[in-house]
Parts: C-alpha cells; sequence; structure tokens
C-alpha cells in the first residue's frame, strides 16, 4: 500500500509520496532533489534541541539508537561470527546469540565475501536500510579476522552504510582501536552484571587467555573487561549502548546499579531486555524453570532507571541474521542462492532520495504530534496505557488479525510515549478467527486500556471490549501519536462529563515460547 506524506495542516496535499519514489527507484532512474518528487529535501534533518548535531548524525536513522527512527528505517545483521568466548545461562549456542537475537537458529552462517553481496542486495531492495550489525550468532569479537574483514568490504562498497557491532565485552578493549578504524560508530555491550557474586549466576564460565574460568573469577574478569571496554568506546568518541537481561531474582534489582555504572562511564543508551526463557530453547535458565518478567516488572524497572540517561524500549531482540524494519523479518528473501543470483546495483543517489523522503514524513509526524499537546493538563497524574497495530512510518496501518506485534504507548499529561512492544500470536489464520490466539493476545496487551488498529472484525471487537480494552479502528491509517492523543482527550472529557469511570488495567505477559504459525 501507498502511505502518503502530508504536512502540517495540509491533509489532502501530499507533499512527498514513498511509493512515487520506490516507482522511480524500481526503475532504476533514480530520484533526484530538485523537482517532481524533489520535495523530499523539505525534510528537516533538525536534532531534538537537547543533542548535539554530532550525536544526532549518528542516531537520526539508526533504528535501535533512535526510537523514532525505527518506525522509518531498517537494519540488517550479517551472520559471520559462529564462535563465543563465555557462555551466558540464557543461550543454546545452537540457536542465536541472545545478546541480540530471540530463540531461532541462524539461517546460513555467512563468510565476509557472501555478507558483502547480501548486504549490497539487501541495500538495492529496501533503500531505508541503513545500518549494518554484526551481532552473532556468536560473539563477533571472539571472531575479529571474520568481522571485520566483513566491515571493511562494506565500507568500500557501501560508505553509507552504518557499522555496529554487539558483543558481551571480554575481548573488547583488545579491540577498540580496530573498532575506531573501521568507523564502527555503534557497538553494543550486553552488561548483565557489575557484581561477580551476581555474574556467577549468569555466566557458568569465560574462555579467557588461553584457560577456561568459572565462577566469582570468571566473572569478576568479564564484568572488568566490559567497563574498560565501555570507557575506551567513551574516549573515542564511539556510541555504546549496553544490553542487559532482566532475570527476575538474579539482577533484576541490580540492574540500577549497572544503569548507574554504564551511566557514569559515558553509554549513550540502556537497553533492559526481559529474559525469554522457554524449556524448548535448551538453555540453563530455560531447563530449569527460570522465569521472565512480567510487562509491569519490566516497565517499572525501565521507568526507575530513566533519568537523564535514554533508556531503549523498542527492542525487538532479534535474529543474528534480521534483515529489515526492527519488528519485521525480511531474511527469507535474501538466502545465499537468491543473493547469489540477485543483479545487484548499488543505487546510492536513490537511496539518498528515498531516505530523504522518508525525513519529510518523519517530520510531518513530529508536527502532527506537537499539534495534539494542547488540553493534556486535565490527566492530571492519570496515565494509561494503549495498543497499537502498525506495519510502520509511525501510521496505524495494520489489521488486528494480521498483527504480530502491538506497540504500546504511554499516554499522559506529557503526550504519548512508546514505551514498548508484545509479541502475539496472529489472530488471523488463513481467513479465520483463532480463539486461542486472541487469548494470547488479550494476555499480551491486557494492561492496555484501548487498541488502535486500521480494521477488525466483529468477533475480536466484542471480545476485547468485554475484556475491558476497547477497540478502536476510526483513526485508520493516521499517525499514531496524533490519534492516541485525539482519543485520550476525548476519553479526559468523558471522564469529567461522568460518561465512564477510570479503571486501572492489570499487568500483561510478555510472549515466551515459540508463536503459532505466522503465516499470513
Ligand atoms: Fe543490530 Fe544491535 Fe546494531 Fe541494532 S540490533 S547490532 S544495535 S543494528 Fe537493536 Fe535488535 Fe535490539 Fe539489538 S533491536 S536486538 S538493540
Ligand atoms: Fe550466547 Fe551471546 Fe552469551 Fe555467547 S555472548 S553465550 S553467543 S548469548
Amino acid at each position: 500500500m501507498t502511505e502518503a506524506v502530508f504536512p502540517e495542516g495540509q491533509s489532502s496535499q501530499p507533499a512527498v509520496d514513498i511509493g512515487d519514489v520506490m516507482q522511480k527507484l524500481a526503475e532504476h532512474k533514480g530520484c533526484g532533489t530538485e523537482g517532481g518528487s524533489g520535495k523530499a529535501s523539505c525534510g528537516s534533518s533538525a536534532g531534538p534541541a537537547d543533542m548535539a548535531p554530532e550525536i544526532w548524525e549518528k542516531v537520526k536513522n539508526h533504528p535501535c539508537y533512535s526510537e523514532e527512527a525505527h518506525h522509518h528505517y531498517a537494519r540488517m545483521h550479517v551472520a559471520v561470527a559462529p564462535a563465543c568466548n563465555i557462555q551466558c545461562n540464557y543461550c543454546n549456542r545452537k540457536y542465536d546469540c541472545a545478546n541480540e537475537s530471540r530463540p531461532g537458529v541462524v539461517s546460513e552462517r555467512l563468510t565476509p565475501e557472501q555478507a558483502s553481496k547480501k548486504v549490497l542486495a539487501v541495500a538495492s531492495t529496501i533503500p531505508q536500510m541503513t545500518v549494518l550489525g554484526i551481532a552473532g550468532p556468536g560473539d563477533p569479537l571472539a571472531n575479529p579476522g571474520k568481522t571485520f574483514e566483513t566491515f571493511r568490504l562494506i565500507s568500500e562498497v557501501a560508505p553509507d552504510i552504518k557499522l555496529c557491532l554487539s558483543t558481551n565485552g571480554l575481548a573488547l578493549p583488545d579491540w577498540v582501536d580496530e573498532i575506531a578504524k573501521y568507523k564502527v560508530d555503534h557497538v553494543t555491550i550486553t552488561i548483565n552484571m557489575v557484581d561477580p557474586e551476581i555474574g556467577q549466576h549468569i555466566y557458568p564460565w569465560i574462555f579467557w587467555e588461553n584457560k577456561r574460568l568459572q565462577g566469582y573469577e570468571a566473572a569478576k574478569i568479564l564484568t572488568e573487561r566490559q567497563l574498560l571496554g565501555l570507557e575506551m568506546l567513551t574516549e573515542r568518541g564511539i556510541l555504546a549502548k549496553i544490553n542487559s537481561v532482566m532475570i527476575p531474582g538474579i539482577n533484576d534489582k541490580h540492574l540500577v546499579e549497572v544503569n548507574k555504572a554504564v551511566k557514569s562511564r559515558g553509554a549513550f543508551l540502556h537497553n533492559i531486555m526481559p529474559l525469554i526463557s522457554a524449556p524448548e530453547h535448551g538453555t540453563v535458565f530455560g531447563l530449569n524453570g527460570q522465569r521472565g518478567p512480567t510487562a509491569q516488572e519490566l516497565k517499572a524497572l525501565q521507568d526507575e532507571c530513566e533519568g537523564d540517561m535514554n533508556m531503549m524500549r523498542h527492542c525487538r531482540q532479534c535474529r543474528a541474521d534480521a534483515v529489515g524494519l526492527l519488528g519485521e523479518d525480511r531474511s527469507a528473501e535474501f538466502t545465499t542462492d537468491k543473493i547469489m543470483a540477485m543483479d545487484v546495483e548499488y543505487d546510492a543517489k536513490g537511496r539518498k532520495a528515498y531516505q530523504q523522503a522518508v525525513e519529510s514524513e518523519r517530520q510531518a509526524k513530529v508536527e502532527a504530534k506537537k499539534s495534539e499537546l494542547d488540553g493534556l493538563e486535565k490527566a492530571g497524574d492519570k496515565k494509561l496505557l494503549v495498543a497499537v497495530a502498525t506495519k510502520g512510518h509511525g501510521i496505524i496501518n495494520e489489521h488486528f488479525g494480521h498483527a504480530k506485534e502491538f506497540q504500546i504507548y504511554e499516554l499522559s499529561a506529557k503526550g504519548a510515549k512508546f514505551v514498548g512492544h508484545r509479541r502475539v500470536d496472529l489472530y488471523c489464520q488463513g481467513g479465520y478467527g483463532e480463539e486461542d490466539a486472541l487469548d494470547t493476545v488479550i494476555t499480551a496487551i491486557n494492561d492496555c486500556h484501548a487498541v488502535f488498529v486500521s480494521k477488525i472484525g466483529g468477533c475480536p471487537k466484542a471480545d476485547l471490549t468485554a475484556a475491558g480494552i476497547e477497540p478502536v479502528d476510526q483513526y485508520a491509517h493516521e499517525f499514531i501519536e496524533q490519534s492516541a492523543l485525539v482519543w485520550f482527550k476525548d476519553y479526559l472529557a468523558k471522564l469529567e462529563a461522568g460518561e465512564i469511570v477510570h479503571v486501572d488495567r492489570g499487568d500483561a505477559a510478555i510472549r515466551q515460547g515459540a508463536l503459532l504459525s505466522q503465516a499470513s
């Protein structure tokens, strides 16, 4: 479907048509910035007032480092790094690296040359793909030869793509200069503890200086190396994001200390992710029944850590071979067989034009949100959550039955804030509603007052209403935040008029096991 972009106050006059730009790309004509679709250049590149321009340049089109960017820009991972130098109790090496993945085998491991071809193939098909990450399936820095050769090849053929890597940090201090040499501007370190007493319950061993070390000693070396690596990245101006896995009863309370430790060492962003642990994953935690956090527990910890440090709440715990927008996976379109047969043309000009169109759309979304901020003071201390079905672009553009996840927004006197997402089984299976799946959807968004969708059938509508969740379909194909705020003001007005009573919602479950069929 074509999404039109409307500047503020001109809802019937599209300034830029993403489909138009895509069509030009498909025809390999490129798309200039003057004339015709050249209106794309009117997109603002100005960053938020509280961010230095050079930082904004680094994050504005990185879908993980900017929540706002993740609605528009895609990343891809190449699985060139199979080996690992530590063991985490939440990882089964048969599955993806849990630093950066959800459980699921990596389909294919690639050589650096195959990875380079794959990046070109994806970049020429998905112009909003702006970031190439190496995130496993093992640890990139336990495979330095393959990792840096891949970065070298990609920086030669596609210099506009940002390079990113994710590591457990053990080997990081040894490779910081190499990371800087290849202009890898974004590094994620998974830090689950800064206290080896706690660490020994998460890491059974590390492989360090040709020896396998265990227990307290192993965890002590790991935390020292992680924090040293973080300091070295900060000194060099490389943006560091910290991922932490929240493991109830082991490190959940301690992660506040981790947050302070990484903040004081210059980390740019902290991403606290829920432990995903089910027996079928075959991990130590999965097999011994270690549970993951509930939605409320996760949000409470993220809220507690959010001060003057940005918290990431849009992480999808992606596969080590993920391709596409966060939350979608297009890796099956780019298997080695397919990419080797593809005629790849790297259209840098066309990519730039597309991204300028996205910037324009993005700016329109920001302006639309601003226009609805007035009148929210009536909310007082009231905060509530709503769920949204979307395929991206910050628009309500997904049918309830086709949603594989719902984005969660918190509405308050301050506006609409993205606070997370919930994976669900598809409700619509081959054209029929699936009652079991509907139960899992209701469980996943049980803490929400409303769910915004582009379309919804009568049966799920009735069941959601009975569960106390209002199905809202009158804002189809409109901006999420703007629509949610219009709905919220209406909700507050009804409250004030005594037409409805505000009821606090309960907790919700974070999906742990495998999903049912995702065929749509
Ligand atoms: Fe990949 Fe990680 Fe780079 Fe992003 S993922 S290496 S920073 S490009 Fe992103 Fe995926 Fe979460 Fe990672 S959503 S798991 S945070
Ligand atoms: Fe698994 Fe990644 Fe931990 Fe290594 S660092 S054991 S690959 S989760």
